[in-house]
């Protein structure tokens, strides 16, 4: 299965399946479901865009978001950036240690008790890491899926098919290129939790990398691409340390945990990425 996601991961492999004509997309029934006001899954306070309607609670969670680059003249309208969504301290401290304990056990599992990283994905997307899917859990299962459930799989209440849930543990000095995970691996929805230390993600426009804003992806937060961000926009963490800018701050780079969920692919996201209906 990881063989599968890694030799689909690379970007350029993805250009040509990841074709969307503008003029004939629309949203499909379901996925439109997700833009109606009143079928929202996540509370709207925690919802930042350009034509936003700010809630008492904007400010704390535009703190997450840098969308300096993202209103250039003649840039593309064919996204919502509603589609990215931070819950900034979603996970408390004791979640956090717990689960960083869990996928610690997990990788050691796995990889044995020598931490050593991969220098790079054979594809060139992932530079020193660690990675693995995580579908059983040893002693403490119940627990660590009671804490997915209430803190991840309850927010989408539509979705029932979720992947078995995936560690990338990246080193201090390891990093992301810019990629759209493959849209045929996996679904709309791609939800990150974040563990350890804090990143600067970046996500650009696949027709125009100048066209990007930045996130703070911050221990203990929960991020959610879906979507049209999830298919037309690249996301990336940079290698050099010297790029991790968040609106003129440096944020120092350490080892970095995450887990990340993905729902199943179904015809239905490859209709609207397709652009078919
Ligand atoms: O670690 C993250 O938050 C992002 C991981 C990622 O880009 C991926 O697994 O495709």
């Amino acid at each position: 299965m990881l063989s599968i996601l890694r030799c689909l991961r690379s970007f350029e492999n993805l250009a040509q399946c990841i074709h969307v004509s503008p003029k004939t997309q629309k949203l499909t029934p379901h996925l439109y479901n997700y833009f109606k006001p009143q079928n929202r899954f996540i509370p709207t306070r925690f919802y930042s865009n350009q034509n936003q309607k700010i809630t008492k609670n904007a400010p704390e969670s535009l703190k997450y978001f840098d969308y300096s680059h993202i209103s250039l003249p003649g840039s593309p309208i064919d996204f919502s950036l509603d589609d990215f969504i931070i819950l900034p301290k979603h996970f408390t401290h004791s979640e956090q240690e717990f689960l960083l304990n869990q996928s610690s056990k997990k990788l050691k599992r796995e990889f044995g008790k020598q931490v050593v990283y991969q220098e790079d994905h054979f594809d060139g997307v992932i530079f020193g890491y660690r990675e693995c899917h995580a579908s059983h859990w040893g002693e403490d299962e119940d627990k660590v899926m009671e804490i997915f459930h209430k803190k991840v799989y309850n927010l989408f209440p539509e979705i029932t098919n979720w992947l078995p849930a995936h560690i990338l543990d990246l080193s201090e000095s390891g990093g992301i290129q810019a990629h759209i995970d493959h849209v045929e691996y996996s679904g709309n929805i791609v939800a990150g939790v974040c563990l350890s230390s804090s990143a600067v993600m970046f996500l650009r426009h696949q027709d125009n990398s100048q066209f990007y804003f930045s996130v703070l992806l911050e221990p203990g937060c929960l991020y959610i691409q879906r979507d049209t961000i999830r298919y037309k926009f690249t996301h990336e963490i940079p290698v050099d340390q010297a790029e991790h800018m968040f609106k003129g701050e440096l944020i120092p780079k350490a080892r970095r945990i995450s887990l990340l969920f993905r729902n199943e692919y179904e015809d239905v996201h490859d209709e609207w990425v397709l652009g078919k209906i």
